[in-house]
């Protein structure tokens, strides 16, 4: 059986001149933090608090029911308890259907890959039961939460989850948004084999809209109906992999749904590819970025294109203003003899019926701007590579690979500058767990990302500032989101040391 409707697909990372780890050895670890001590006025956002949604009015008796969920099927809570959200989570081998002409042997959630999407209200506990029925350990990454070090799925804390094993994971997220997990252990492995899925912690009064579209966007590297050899290849270590099939919501035929003119939507995207950078338009319909990795925007925007690292999410307000059809389209860089162009393939289409009605109008709950101000702490992380007689190439943060020691200490509640040194050639995209961050932006744009984050692209031989406050006590990973590159060595640990009389981030009252 053959990959769909694909051509080879490219790297979309820059080349390199031909794979050209860099040896420059960069700062030593010593040298890393250059911080004045002192506290420094500082022009530049700095985060103070994550934007707040003004709580609801209480309603004890009921809460309002979920939005109409289009996408994945969603996890069944399984809590009479209308405060507690528990789901029984199972990975295990599978054989995942992209297409009705191809079958692969892979890895699933609860059997359906991408897993089951988890819906949580802002303010519930949620309480996983997780089993492993895999063949190799695992463990379950709640990416994007801001929730206590031992529930966040690092192999550095949590023991792995042995085959046969159960664990619970028990937490109570902080901020609603649009957040991901998947595994931490063999990641580049297990997420590829389908190992990913959404998780959705609503407003308290969610905004009302007609429906909510779940778009998990990926790419899988198909050999005949096989999933390809790992790390097989020198581009595979150096840019990561890139896959030959777009898959939206683990379909390679662009799905196709239903709409009603004047209808209005919210799509939750997700890009959970091993290493590709979507960028990705919306033709036929209005839409405009109303939440990031850090849930709703104080300011909405409109843009053309949207650039979406690995680990990133975007919740659009897509408007249906006129009859016809709709497509999400990625933009993606073809070979096609000896040039590099840009083609886009359509990953989702939806057929607007025609009505005559006028779109309405849907309030968002109105989000508190973000705080800005002083740094006192500065840091430089340096990313570059070396050339290993095994592995091709090793990936170096601080000049380090998979350091073994926190490569940073901060305290509770620092403001802490960030310079991400990019010394190599291929893009970074790099993740920051149990803390949010803001962009400096310099017009390019991949800095152009207002709100708060949790990833970043930093393109090759160049640097992004991000501004992040350390306001979630615990030892936290910090690394590349190219799944390929944080195995071979970028991978790395913060820790932020609890202060007295800080609380860590906790679940607004939530009546
Ligand atoms: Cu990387």
């Amino acid at each position: 059986m053959k990959p769909l409707y694909l051509p080879l697909l490219l790297l979309l990372a820059a080349c390199d001149d031909g794979g050209g780890a860099q040896a420059d050895p960069g700062p030593t670890a010593d040298a890393a933090i250059v911080a004045d001590a002192g506290v420094e006025e500082d022009a530049a956002p700095v985060v103070d608090a994550a934007p707040v949604v003004d709580a609801a009015e209480p309603d004890a008796a009921a809460p309002a029911p979920l939005p109409a969920l289009i996408g994945p099927a969603a996890a069944e809570d399984e809590d009479p308890d209308p405060k507690v959200v528990a789901v029984t989570l199972t990975a295990g081998r599978h054989a995942n259907t992209i297409s009705d002409r191809v079958e692969v042997d892979g890895y699933a959630y609860n059997g359906q890959s991408p897993g089951p999407v988890i819906q949580a209200r802002l303010g519930d506990e949620v309480v996983i039961r997780f089993r492993n029925d895999l063949d190799q350990p695992t463990t379950v990454h709640w990416h994007g939460l801001r929730i206590s070090d031992d529930m966040d799925g690092s192999p550095r804390i949590q023991a792995p989850v042995q085959p046969g094993e159960t664990f619970e994971y028990r937490f109570t997220p902080p901020e609603a948004g649009t957040y991901w997990y998947h595994p931490h252990v063999r990641a580049n492995e297990q997420v590829e084999l389908g190992l990913y899925g959404m998780l959705i912690v609503h407003e308290p009064e969610p905004p009302a809209f007609d429906a909510e579209r779940v778009l998990i966007l990926d790419d899988i590297l198909l050999q005949g109906d096989r999933v390809a050899a790992f790390m097989a290849t020198f581009p595979e270590r150096m840019h990561g992999r890139s896959g030959n099939t777009l898959l939206t919501n683990g379909v390679a035929v662009p799905p196709t749904g239903q709409a009603r003119e004047g209808q209005v939507e919210r799509w939750r995207l997700v890009n959970t590819a091993n290493a590709r950078t979507m960028s990705l338009s919306l033709e036929g319909a209005k839409f405009r970025v109303i939440g990031t990795d850090g849930g709703l925007l104080r300011d909405p925007y409109e843009t053309r294109r949207l650039l979406m690292a690995v680990g990133q999410r975007y919740d659009l307000e897509v408007t249906y203003d006129r009859p016809g059809t709709v497509e999400l389209v990625s933009h993606v860089l073809v070979l096609e003899g000896e040039d590099v162009v840009e083609r886009p393939f359509v990953v989702q289409t939806i057929d607007v019926a025609a009505t005559g009605e006028a779109p309405h109008t849907v309030t968002l709950p109105e989000v508190r701007p973000i705080q800005r101000g002083r740094t006192n702490e500065n840091a430089i992380l340096v990313f570059d590579a070396v050339q290993d007689p095994v592995e091709g190439v090793m990936w170096r943060i601080n000049g380090q690979s998979h350091p073994h020691d926190p490569i940073f200490t901060f305290q509770q509640g620092d403001y802490v500058r960030m310079i991400l040194d990019n010394r190599a050639g291929p893009e970074h995209p790099f993740h920051l767990h149990g803390q949010f961050f803001e962009i400096l932006p310099d017009g390019r744009p991949e800095t152009e990302q207002p709100g708060l984050k949790d990833t970043v692209l930093v393109p090759g031989l160049s640097r992004v500032t991000i501004f992040a406050r350390m306001d979630n006590p615990g030892q936290w990973m910090a690394h590349c989101h190219i799944l390929e590159h944080a195995e071979l060595g970028f991978m790395s640990e913060i820790v932020v040391e609890p202060v007295d009389g800080l609380s860590p981030p906790a679940p607004p009252a939530v009546p």
